[in-house]
């Protein structure tokens, strides 16, 4: 029994996540035209407030109930059923009504639309027990077909991916992963084969995420190749009209550290019908256009989670009591969530300007400047929000105290679900050699200076002039790196291009910061945070 005099601490609670964030609210008045928000903030309000509410016990849910691999029927049949949560499933009906795909290509704001549909997926993702990951190999699944398919395939299974009715709703998974990697896609071994006019598919896949989904994109052999050593990009439905899977055997389940809700599986494919989409051959080229998209996913989430992290570390600080007095009114953990405040800032304006240049390229309004930046920024931002999101996490879990360590407060499964940023959809160190390749072509890195030298120029107030002058001379290293690092040889730049990707990320976004300080939408403070970290660290 309670006795009233025992002391009992208070639980961080969230409020409506949409009007809660002052960030993203004042991020989007300053860069959103009035009339689109006007439009989109209704959907935004409602999104934010199931964010708070009915979508955390979905996913409570969901993170309790781990999917089950259900290898047999009681009469021994092999029927390999994979259970999920009724929160999962709840989850799933959500992000369908919500449109979380749907809204990027509905495209009704236009050029917008992306960036709508990133704001709408930044409200869901951290309540959505990692739905978020199904729903990003969809988008990019979607895209790919947009993009590569022909007309029928188009027909059957767009609008599947882009339904807004939980019951036409579908996903689609995306496995690359094989047991020779799934960095080096290159060792892959499954086949496809010609039989009677169609393609199946032979091999076995290592990592399949959201195995639970309707569709999947994969690579294998292609057999219709003289050389039979290329790979080609295939689409495949999992099931059959009966609810049989496809000749696909699901081996077992993955035991993961975190995204315990998220159906992980190593599968056998024997047989599995399939159908090309794109060029014969041109596989690995096709499959970057999922990639492209989901890593943008990534640093989404990742914002995400770094804003639900503060959220909850500043509702505690404004309850608990330590030492006689309120953790917010303790210089030192001011401090703390000071910098947890800078460190998000940034991410935020890296990744909403990311989902701008998305936008404009997918609408056709992009110039020739806008779709290199965009090519440049989706590997930095991916991989410096995902470190950014892990010690994030880390710090809010100690801003908690020893409950942060404790597992049904629901802290450590932020620091879990974190920690596979920057893991999957590549690397660190896969993705900042894809910023190698990036920069190989010398006018990515003109367009990166001539943007953030357009933007410094409209710094006017004296007390940005010190900061103008560091990020200038930040953006002079980076322009000069690959050219002083190339003269030791290719090791020497590859030994460097983590070092390089992170530098371009804190310059870039100390240019995007001084802009919006200038603008007032972001305080001097936090500017002077984010720059008093080294910009370069060539
Ligand atoms: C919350 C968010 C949720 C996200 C969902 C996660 C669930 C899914 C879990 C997974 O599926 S994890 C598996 C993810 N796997 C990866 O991310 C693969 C990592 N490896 C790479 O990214 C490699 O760089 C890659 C396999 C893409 C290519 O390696 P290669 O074969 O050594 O590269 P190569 O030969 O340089 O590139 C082939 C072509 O692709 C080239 O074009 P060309 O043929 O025209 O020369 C490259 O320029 C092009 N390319 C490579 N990366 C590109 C790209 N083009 C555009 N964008 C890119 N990112």
């Amino acid at each position: 029994m309670n006795n009233d005099r025992e002391f009992f601490q208070e639980p961080a609670v969230l409020s409506n996540q949409y009007q809660d964030d002052g960030v993203l609210r004042a991020w989007l008045k300053a860069r959103m035209p009035a009339e689109v928000l006007r439009e989109i903030q209704p959907g935004l309000e409602r999104l934010g407030g199931r964010a708070a509410g009915e979508l955390l016990v979905m996913a409570a849910d969901a993170e309790a109930h781990p999917p089950r691999h259900i290898p047999y029927d009681p009469w021994g049949r092999r029927v390999d059923r994979i259970e999920v949560a009724e929160g999962w499933k709840a989850l799933q009906r959500v992000a369908a009504e919500e449109g979380i795909v749907a809204s990027a290509y509905e495209r009704r704001q236009g050029p917008w639309s992306r960036l709508h549909q990133f704001v709408r997926l930044y409200l869901y993702n951290p309540s959505s027990a990692l739905y978020s990951c199904p729903l990003a190999m969809s988008d990019g699944a979607a895209r790919v077909l947009e993009l590569h398919a022909d007309a029928d395939l188009k027909q059957h299974w767009l609008p599947h991916l882009l339904s807004r009715d939980p019951r036409t709703f579908w996903t689609s998974g995306q496995w690359m992963t094989e047991r020779t990697g799934g960095s080096d896609v290159s060792g892959t071994t499954t086949l496809a084969l010609l039989e009677n006019g169609g393609y199946r598919l032979h091999g076995s896949k290592w990592f399949t995420s959201a195995t639970t989904s309707e569709l999947a994109l994969t690579l294998a052999r292609d057999e219709a190749l003289d050389a039979g050593g290329k790979l080609s990009l295939f689409g495949l439905e999992l099931r059959d009209a009966q609810g049989n899977l496809n000749n696909i055997c699901v081996n077992r389940l993955k035991d993961k550290l975190g995204t315990r809700a998220l159906p992980t599986a190593e599968l056998t494919l024997a047989g599995t019908p399939a159908v090309r989409i794109g060029a014969a051959g041109h596989g690995v080229k096709n499959i970057t256009t999922v990639l492209n998209i989901t890593r943008v996913y990534n640093a989404v989430c990742a914002v995400s989670y770094m804003r639900r992290g503060l959220a909850l570390a500043e509702d505690y600080a404004r309850k608990r009591r330590a030492f006689g007095k309120l953790l917010m009114e303790h210089p030192l953990h001011r401090e703390t969530l000071a910098d947890l405040l800078a460190e998000f800032t940034g991410a935020l304006h890296l990744v909403m300007h990311l989902g701008v240049l998305l936008g404009r390229d997918e609408t056709g309004v992009a110039s020739g400047d806008d779709q290199a930046l965009l090519r440049l920024l989706t590997p930095v931002a991916k991989l410096y929000t995902a470190k950014q999101a892990i010690a994030s996490a880390s710090e809010v879990l100690e801003c908690f105290g020893g409950l942060g360590y404790i597992e049904d407060t629901g802290l450590p499964s932020l620091l879990r679900d974190c920690q596979v940023l920057s893991i999957w959809e590549g690397t660190t160190n896969v993705l900042s050699l894809d910023v190698l390749r990036v920069i190989e072509n010398a006018d990515v890195l003109e367009v990166l200076a001539a943007d953030v030298t357009r933007q410094l120029a409209g710094l006017q107030r004296p007390e940005l002039m010190v900061l103008r002058v560091s990020i200038q001379r930040a953006l002079k290293d980076i322009i000069v790196w690959p050219q002083s690092a190339g003269k030791s040889g290719r090791d020497s730049l590859e030994a460097g291009a983590r070092r390089f990707a992170f530098s371009v990320a804190r310059t870039y976004t100390a240019a995007l910061l001084a802009g919006a300080a200038q603008n007032g939408h972001v305080s001097n403070d936090t500017l002077q945070r984010w720059c008093r970290a080294p910009l370069t660290l060539l």
